[in-house]
């Protein structure tokens, strides 16, 4: 199966490592393609970015429909333009946050979250109320670096990220922690074995979700509000998009 990974924010090293790290834990046969919107915020920081973003990641969607792709992934952990993206497509489209807050909550009762700037905690938060996860996680926690501090030389946001984690292991009353960016997909394994509780990390999450849902045969659904979107005129420099840009 090819499952198309979009990093929603435009920086291609990072991109890279969500598709190395979405290779590791996909199944032989699965042909991961990692991509990045072609315009759009170098990091995903606030509501503005995210905004921006939403528009990237529907046009990577757009693209792999042409492609042929059975499950998209949305790597951020804003999942940005989430149900729009759902919209656009009868795969399955899942998003980091969301994905990584479903297993936690089948290897934990109480989970805390570890993200990169405390600014993004709030969106954190709102998809945690929007998918029904609130009463799971404990505390959103911020290892107070800016994204593209992950990129490079990650060390000394890795102990930023490990001391975070550490205190919510001690004074969170949790099980598991749940890391909040999905350029923190490469550095899992060695927080897990700093922090010794279980490392729930959203990009290996939604593979294995995508993988599953694919050999169940379950796409998104089409009866309702993911239905394609009405066809219509759009004018100016989405005009590209009229009558579903199809
Ligand atoms: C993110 C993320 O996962 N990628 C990005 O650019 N911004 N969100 C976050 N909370 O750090």
């Amino acid at each position: 199966m090819r499952i198309r990974v979009i990093n929603p924010n435009t920086t291609a090293a990072m991109t890279e490592k969500i598709g190395e790290a979405a290779r590791k834990v996909a199944h032989p046969d699965t042909v991961i393609i990692a991509t990045n919107p072609r315009n759009g915020p170098v990091s995903i920081e606030c509501h503005f970015d995210e905004a921006v973003s939403a528009v990237g990641v529907a046009d990577e969607v757009r693209a792999g429909e042409q492609e042929g792709t059975d499950a998209y992934i949305v790597a951020c952990f804003g999942d940005p333009g989430l149900f729009a993206a759902r919209e656009l497509t009868r795969a399955p489209v899942i998003g980091i946050a969301e994905a990584a807050f479903h297993l936690a909550t089948l290897i934990s009762t109480r989970f805390s979250i570890v993200t990169t700037l405390r600014r993004t905690g709030i969106i954190a938060e709102h998809l945690l109320q929007t998918y029904g996860f609130s009463h799971h996680c404990r505390r959103i926690r911020a290892a107070d670096i800016p994204v593209l501090d992950l990129e490079d030389d990650a060390a000394p946001a890795l102990s930023k990220i490990i001391e975070e984690c550490l205190q919510a292991k001690e004074h969170d009353d949790i099980g598991a922690i749940v890391l909040g960016c999905g350029g923190m997909a490469d550095l899992t394994a060695e927080i897990q074995r700093n922090v010794g509780v279980p490392i729930v990390e959203g990009v290996t999450a939604a593979v294995k979700l995508a993988e599953s849902l694919v050999s169940l045969g379950l796409e998104t659904s089409k009866h309702g509000d993911l239905a394609f979107p009405p066809a219509k005129q759009f004018i100016g420099q989405y005009a590209h998009l009229s009558n579903n840009g199809a």
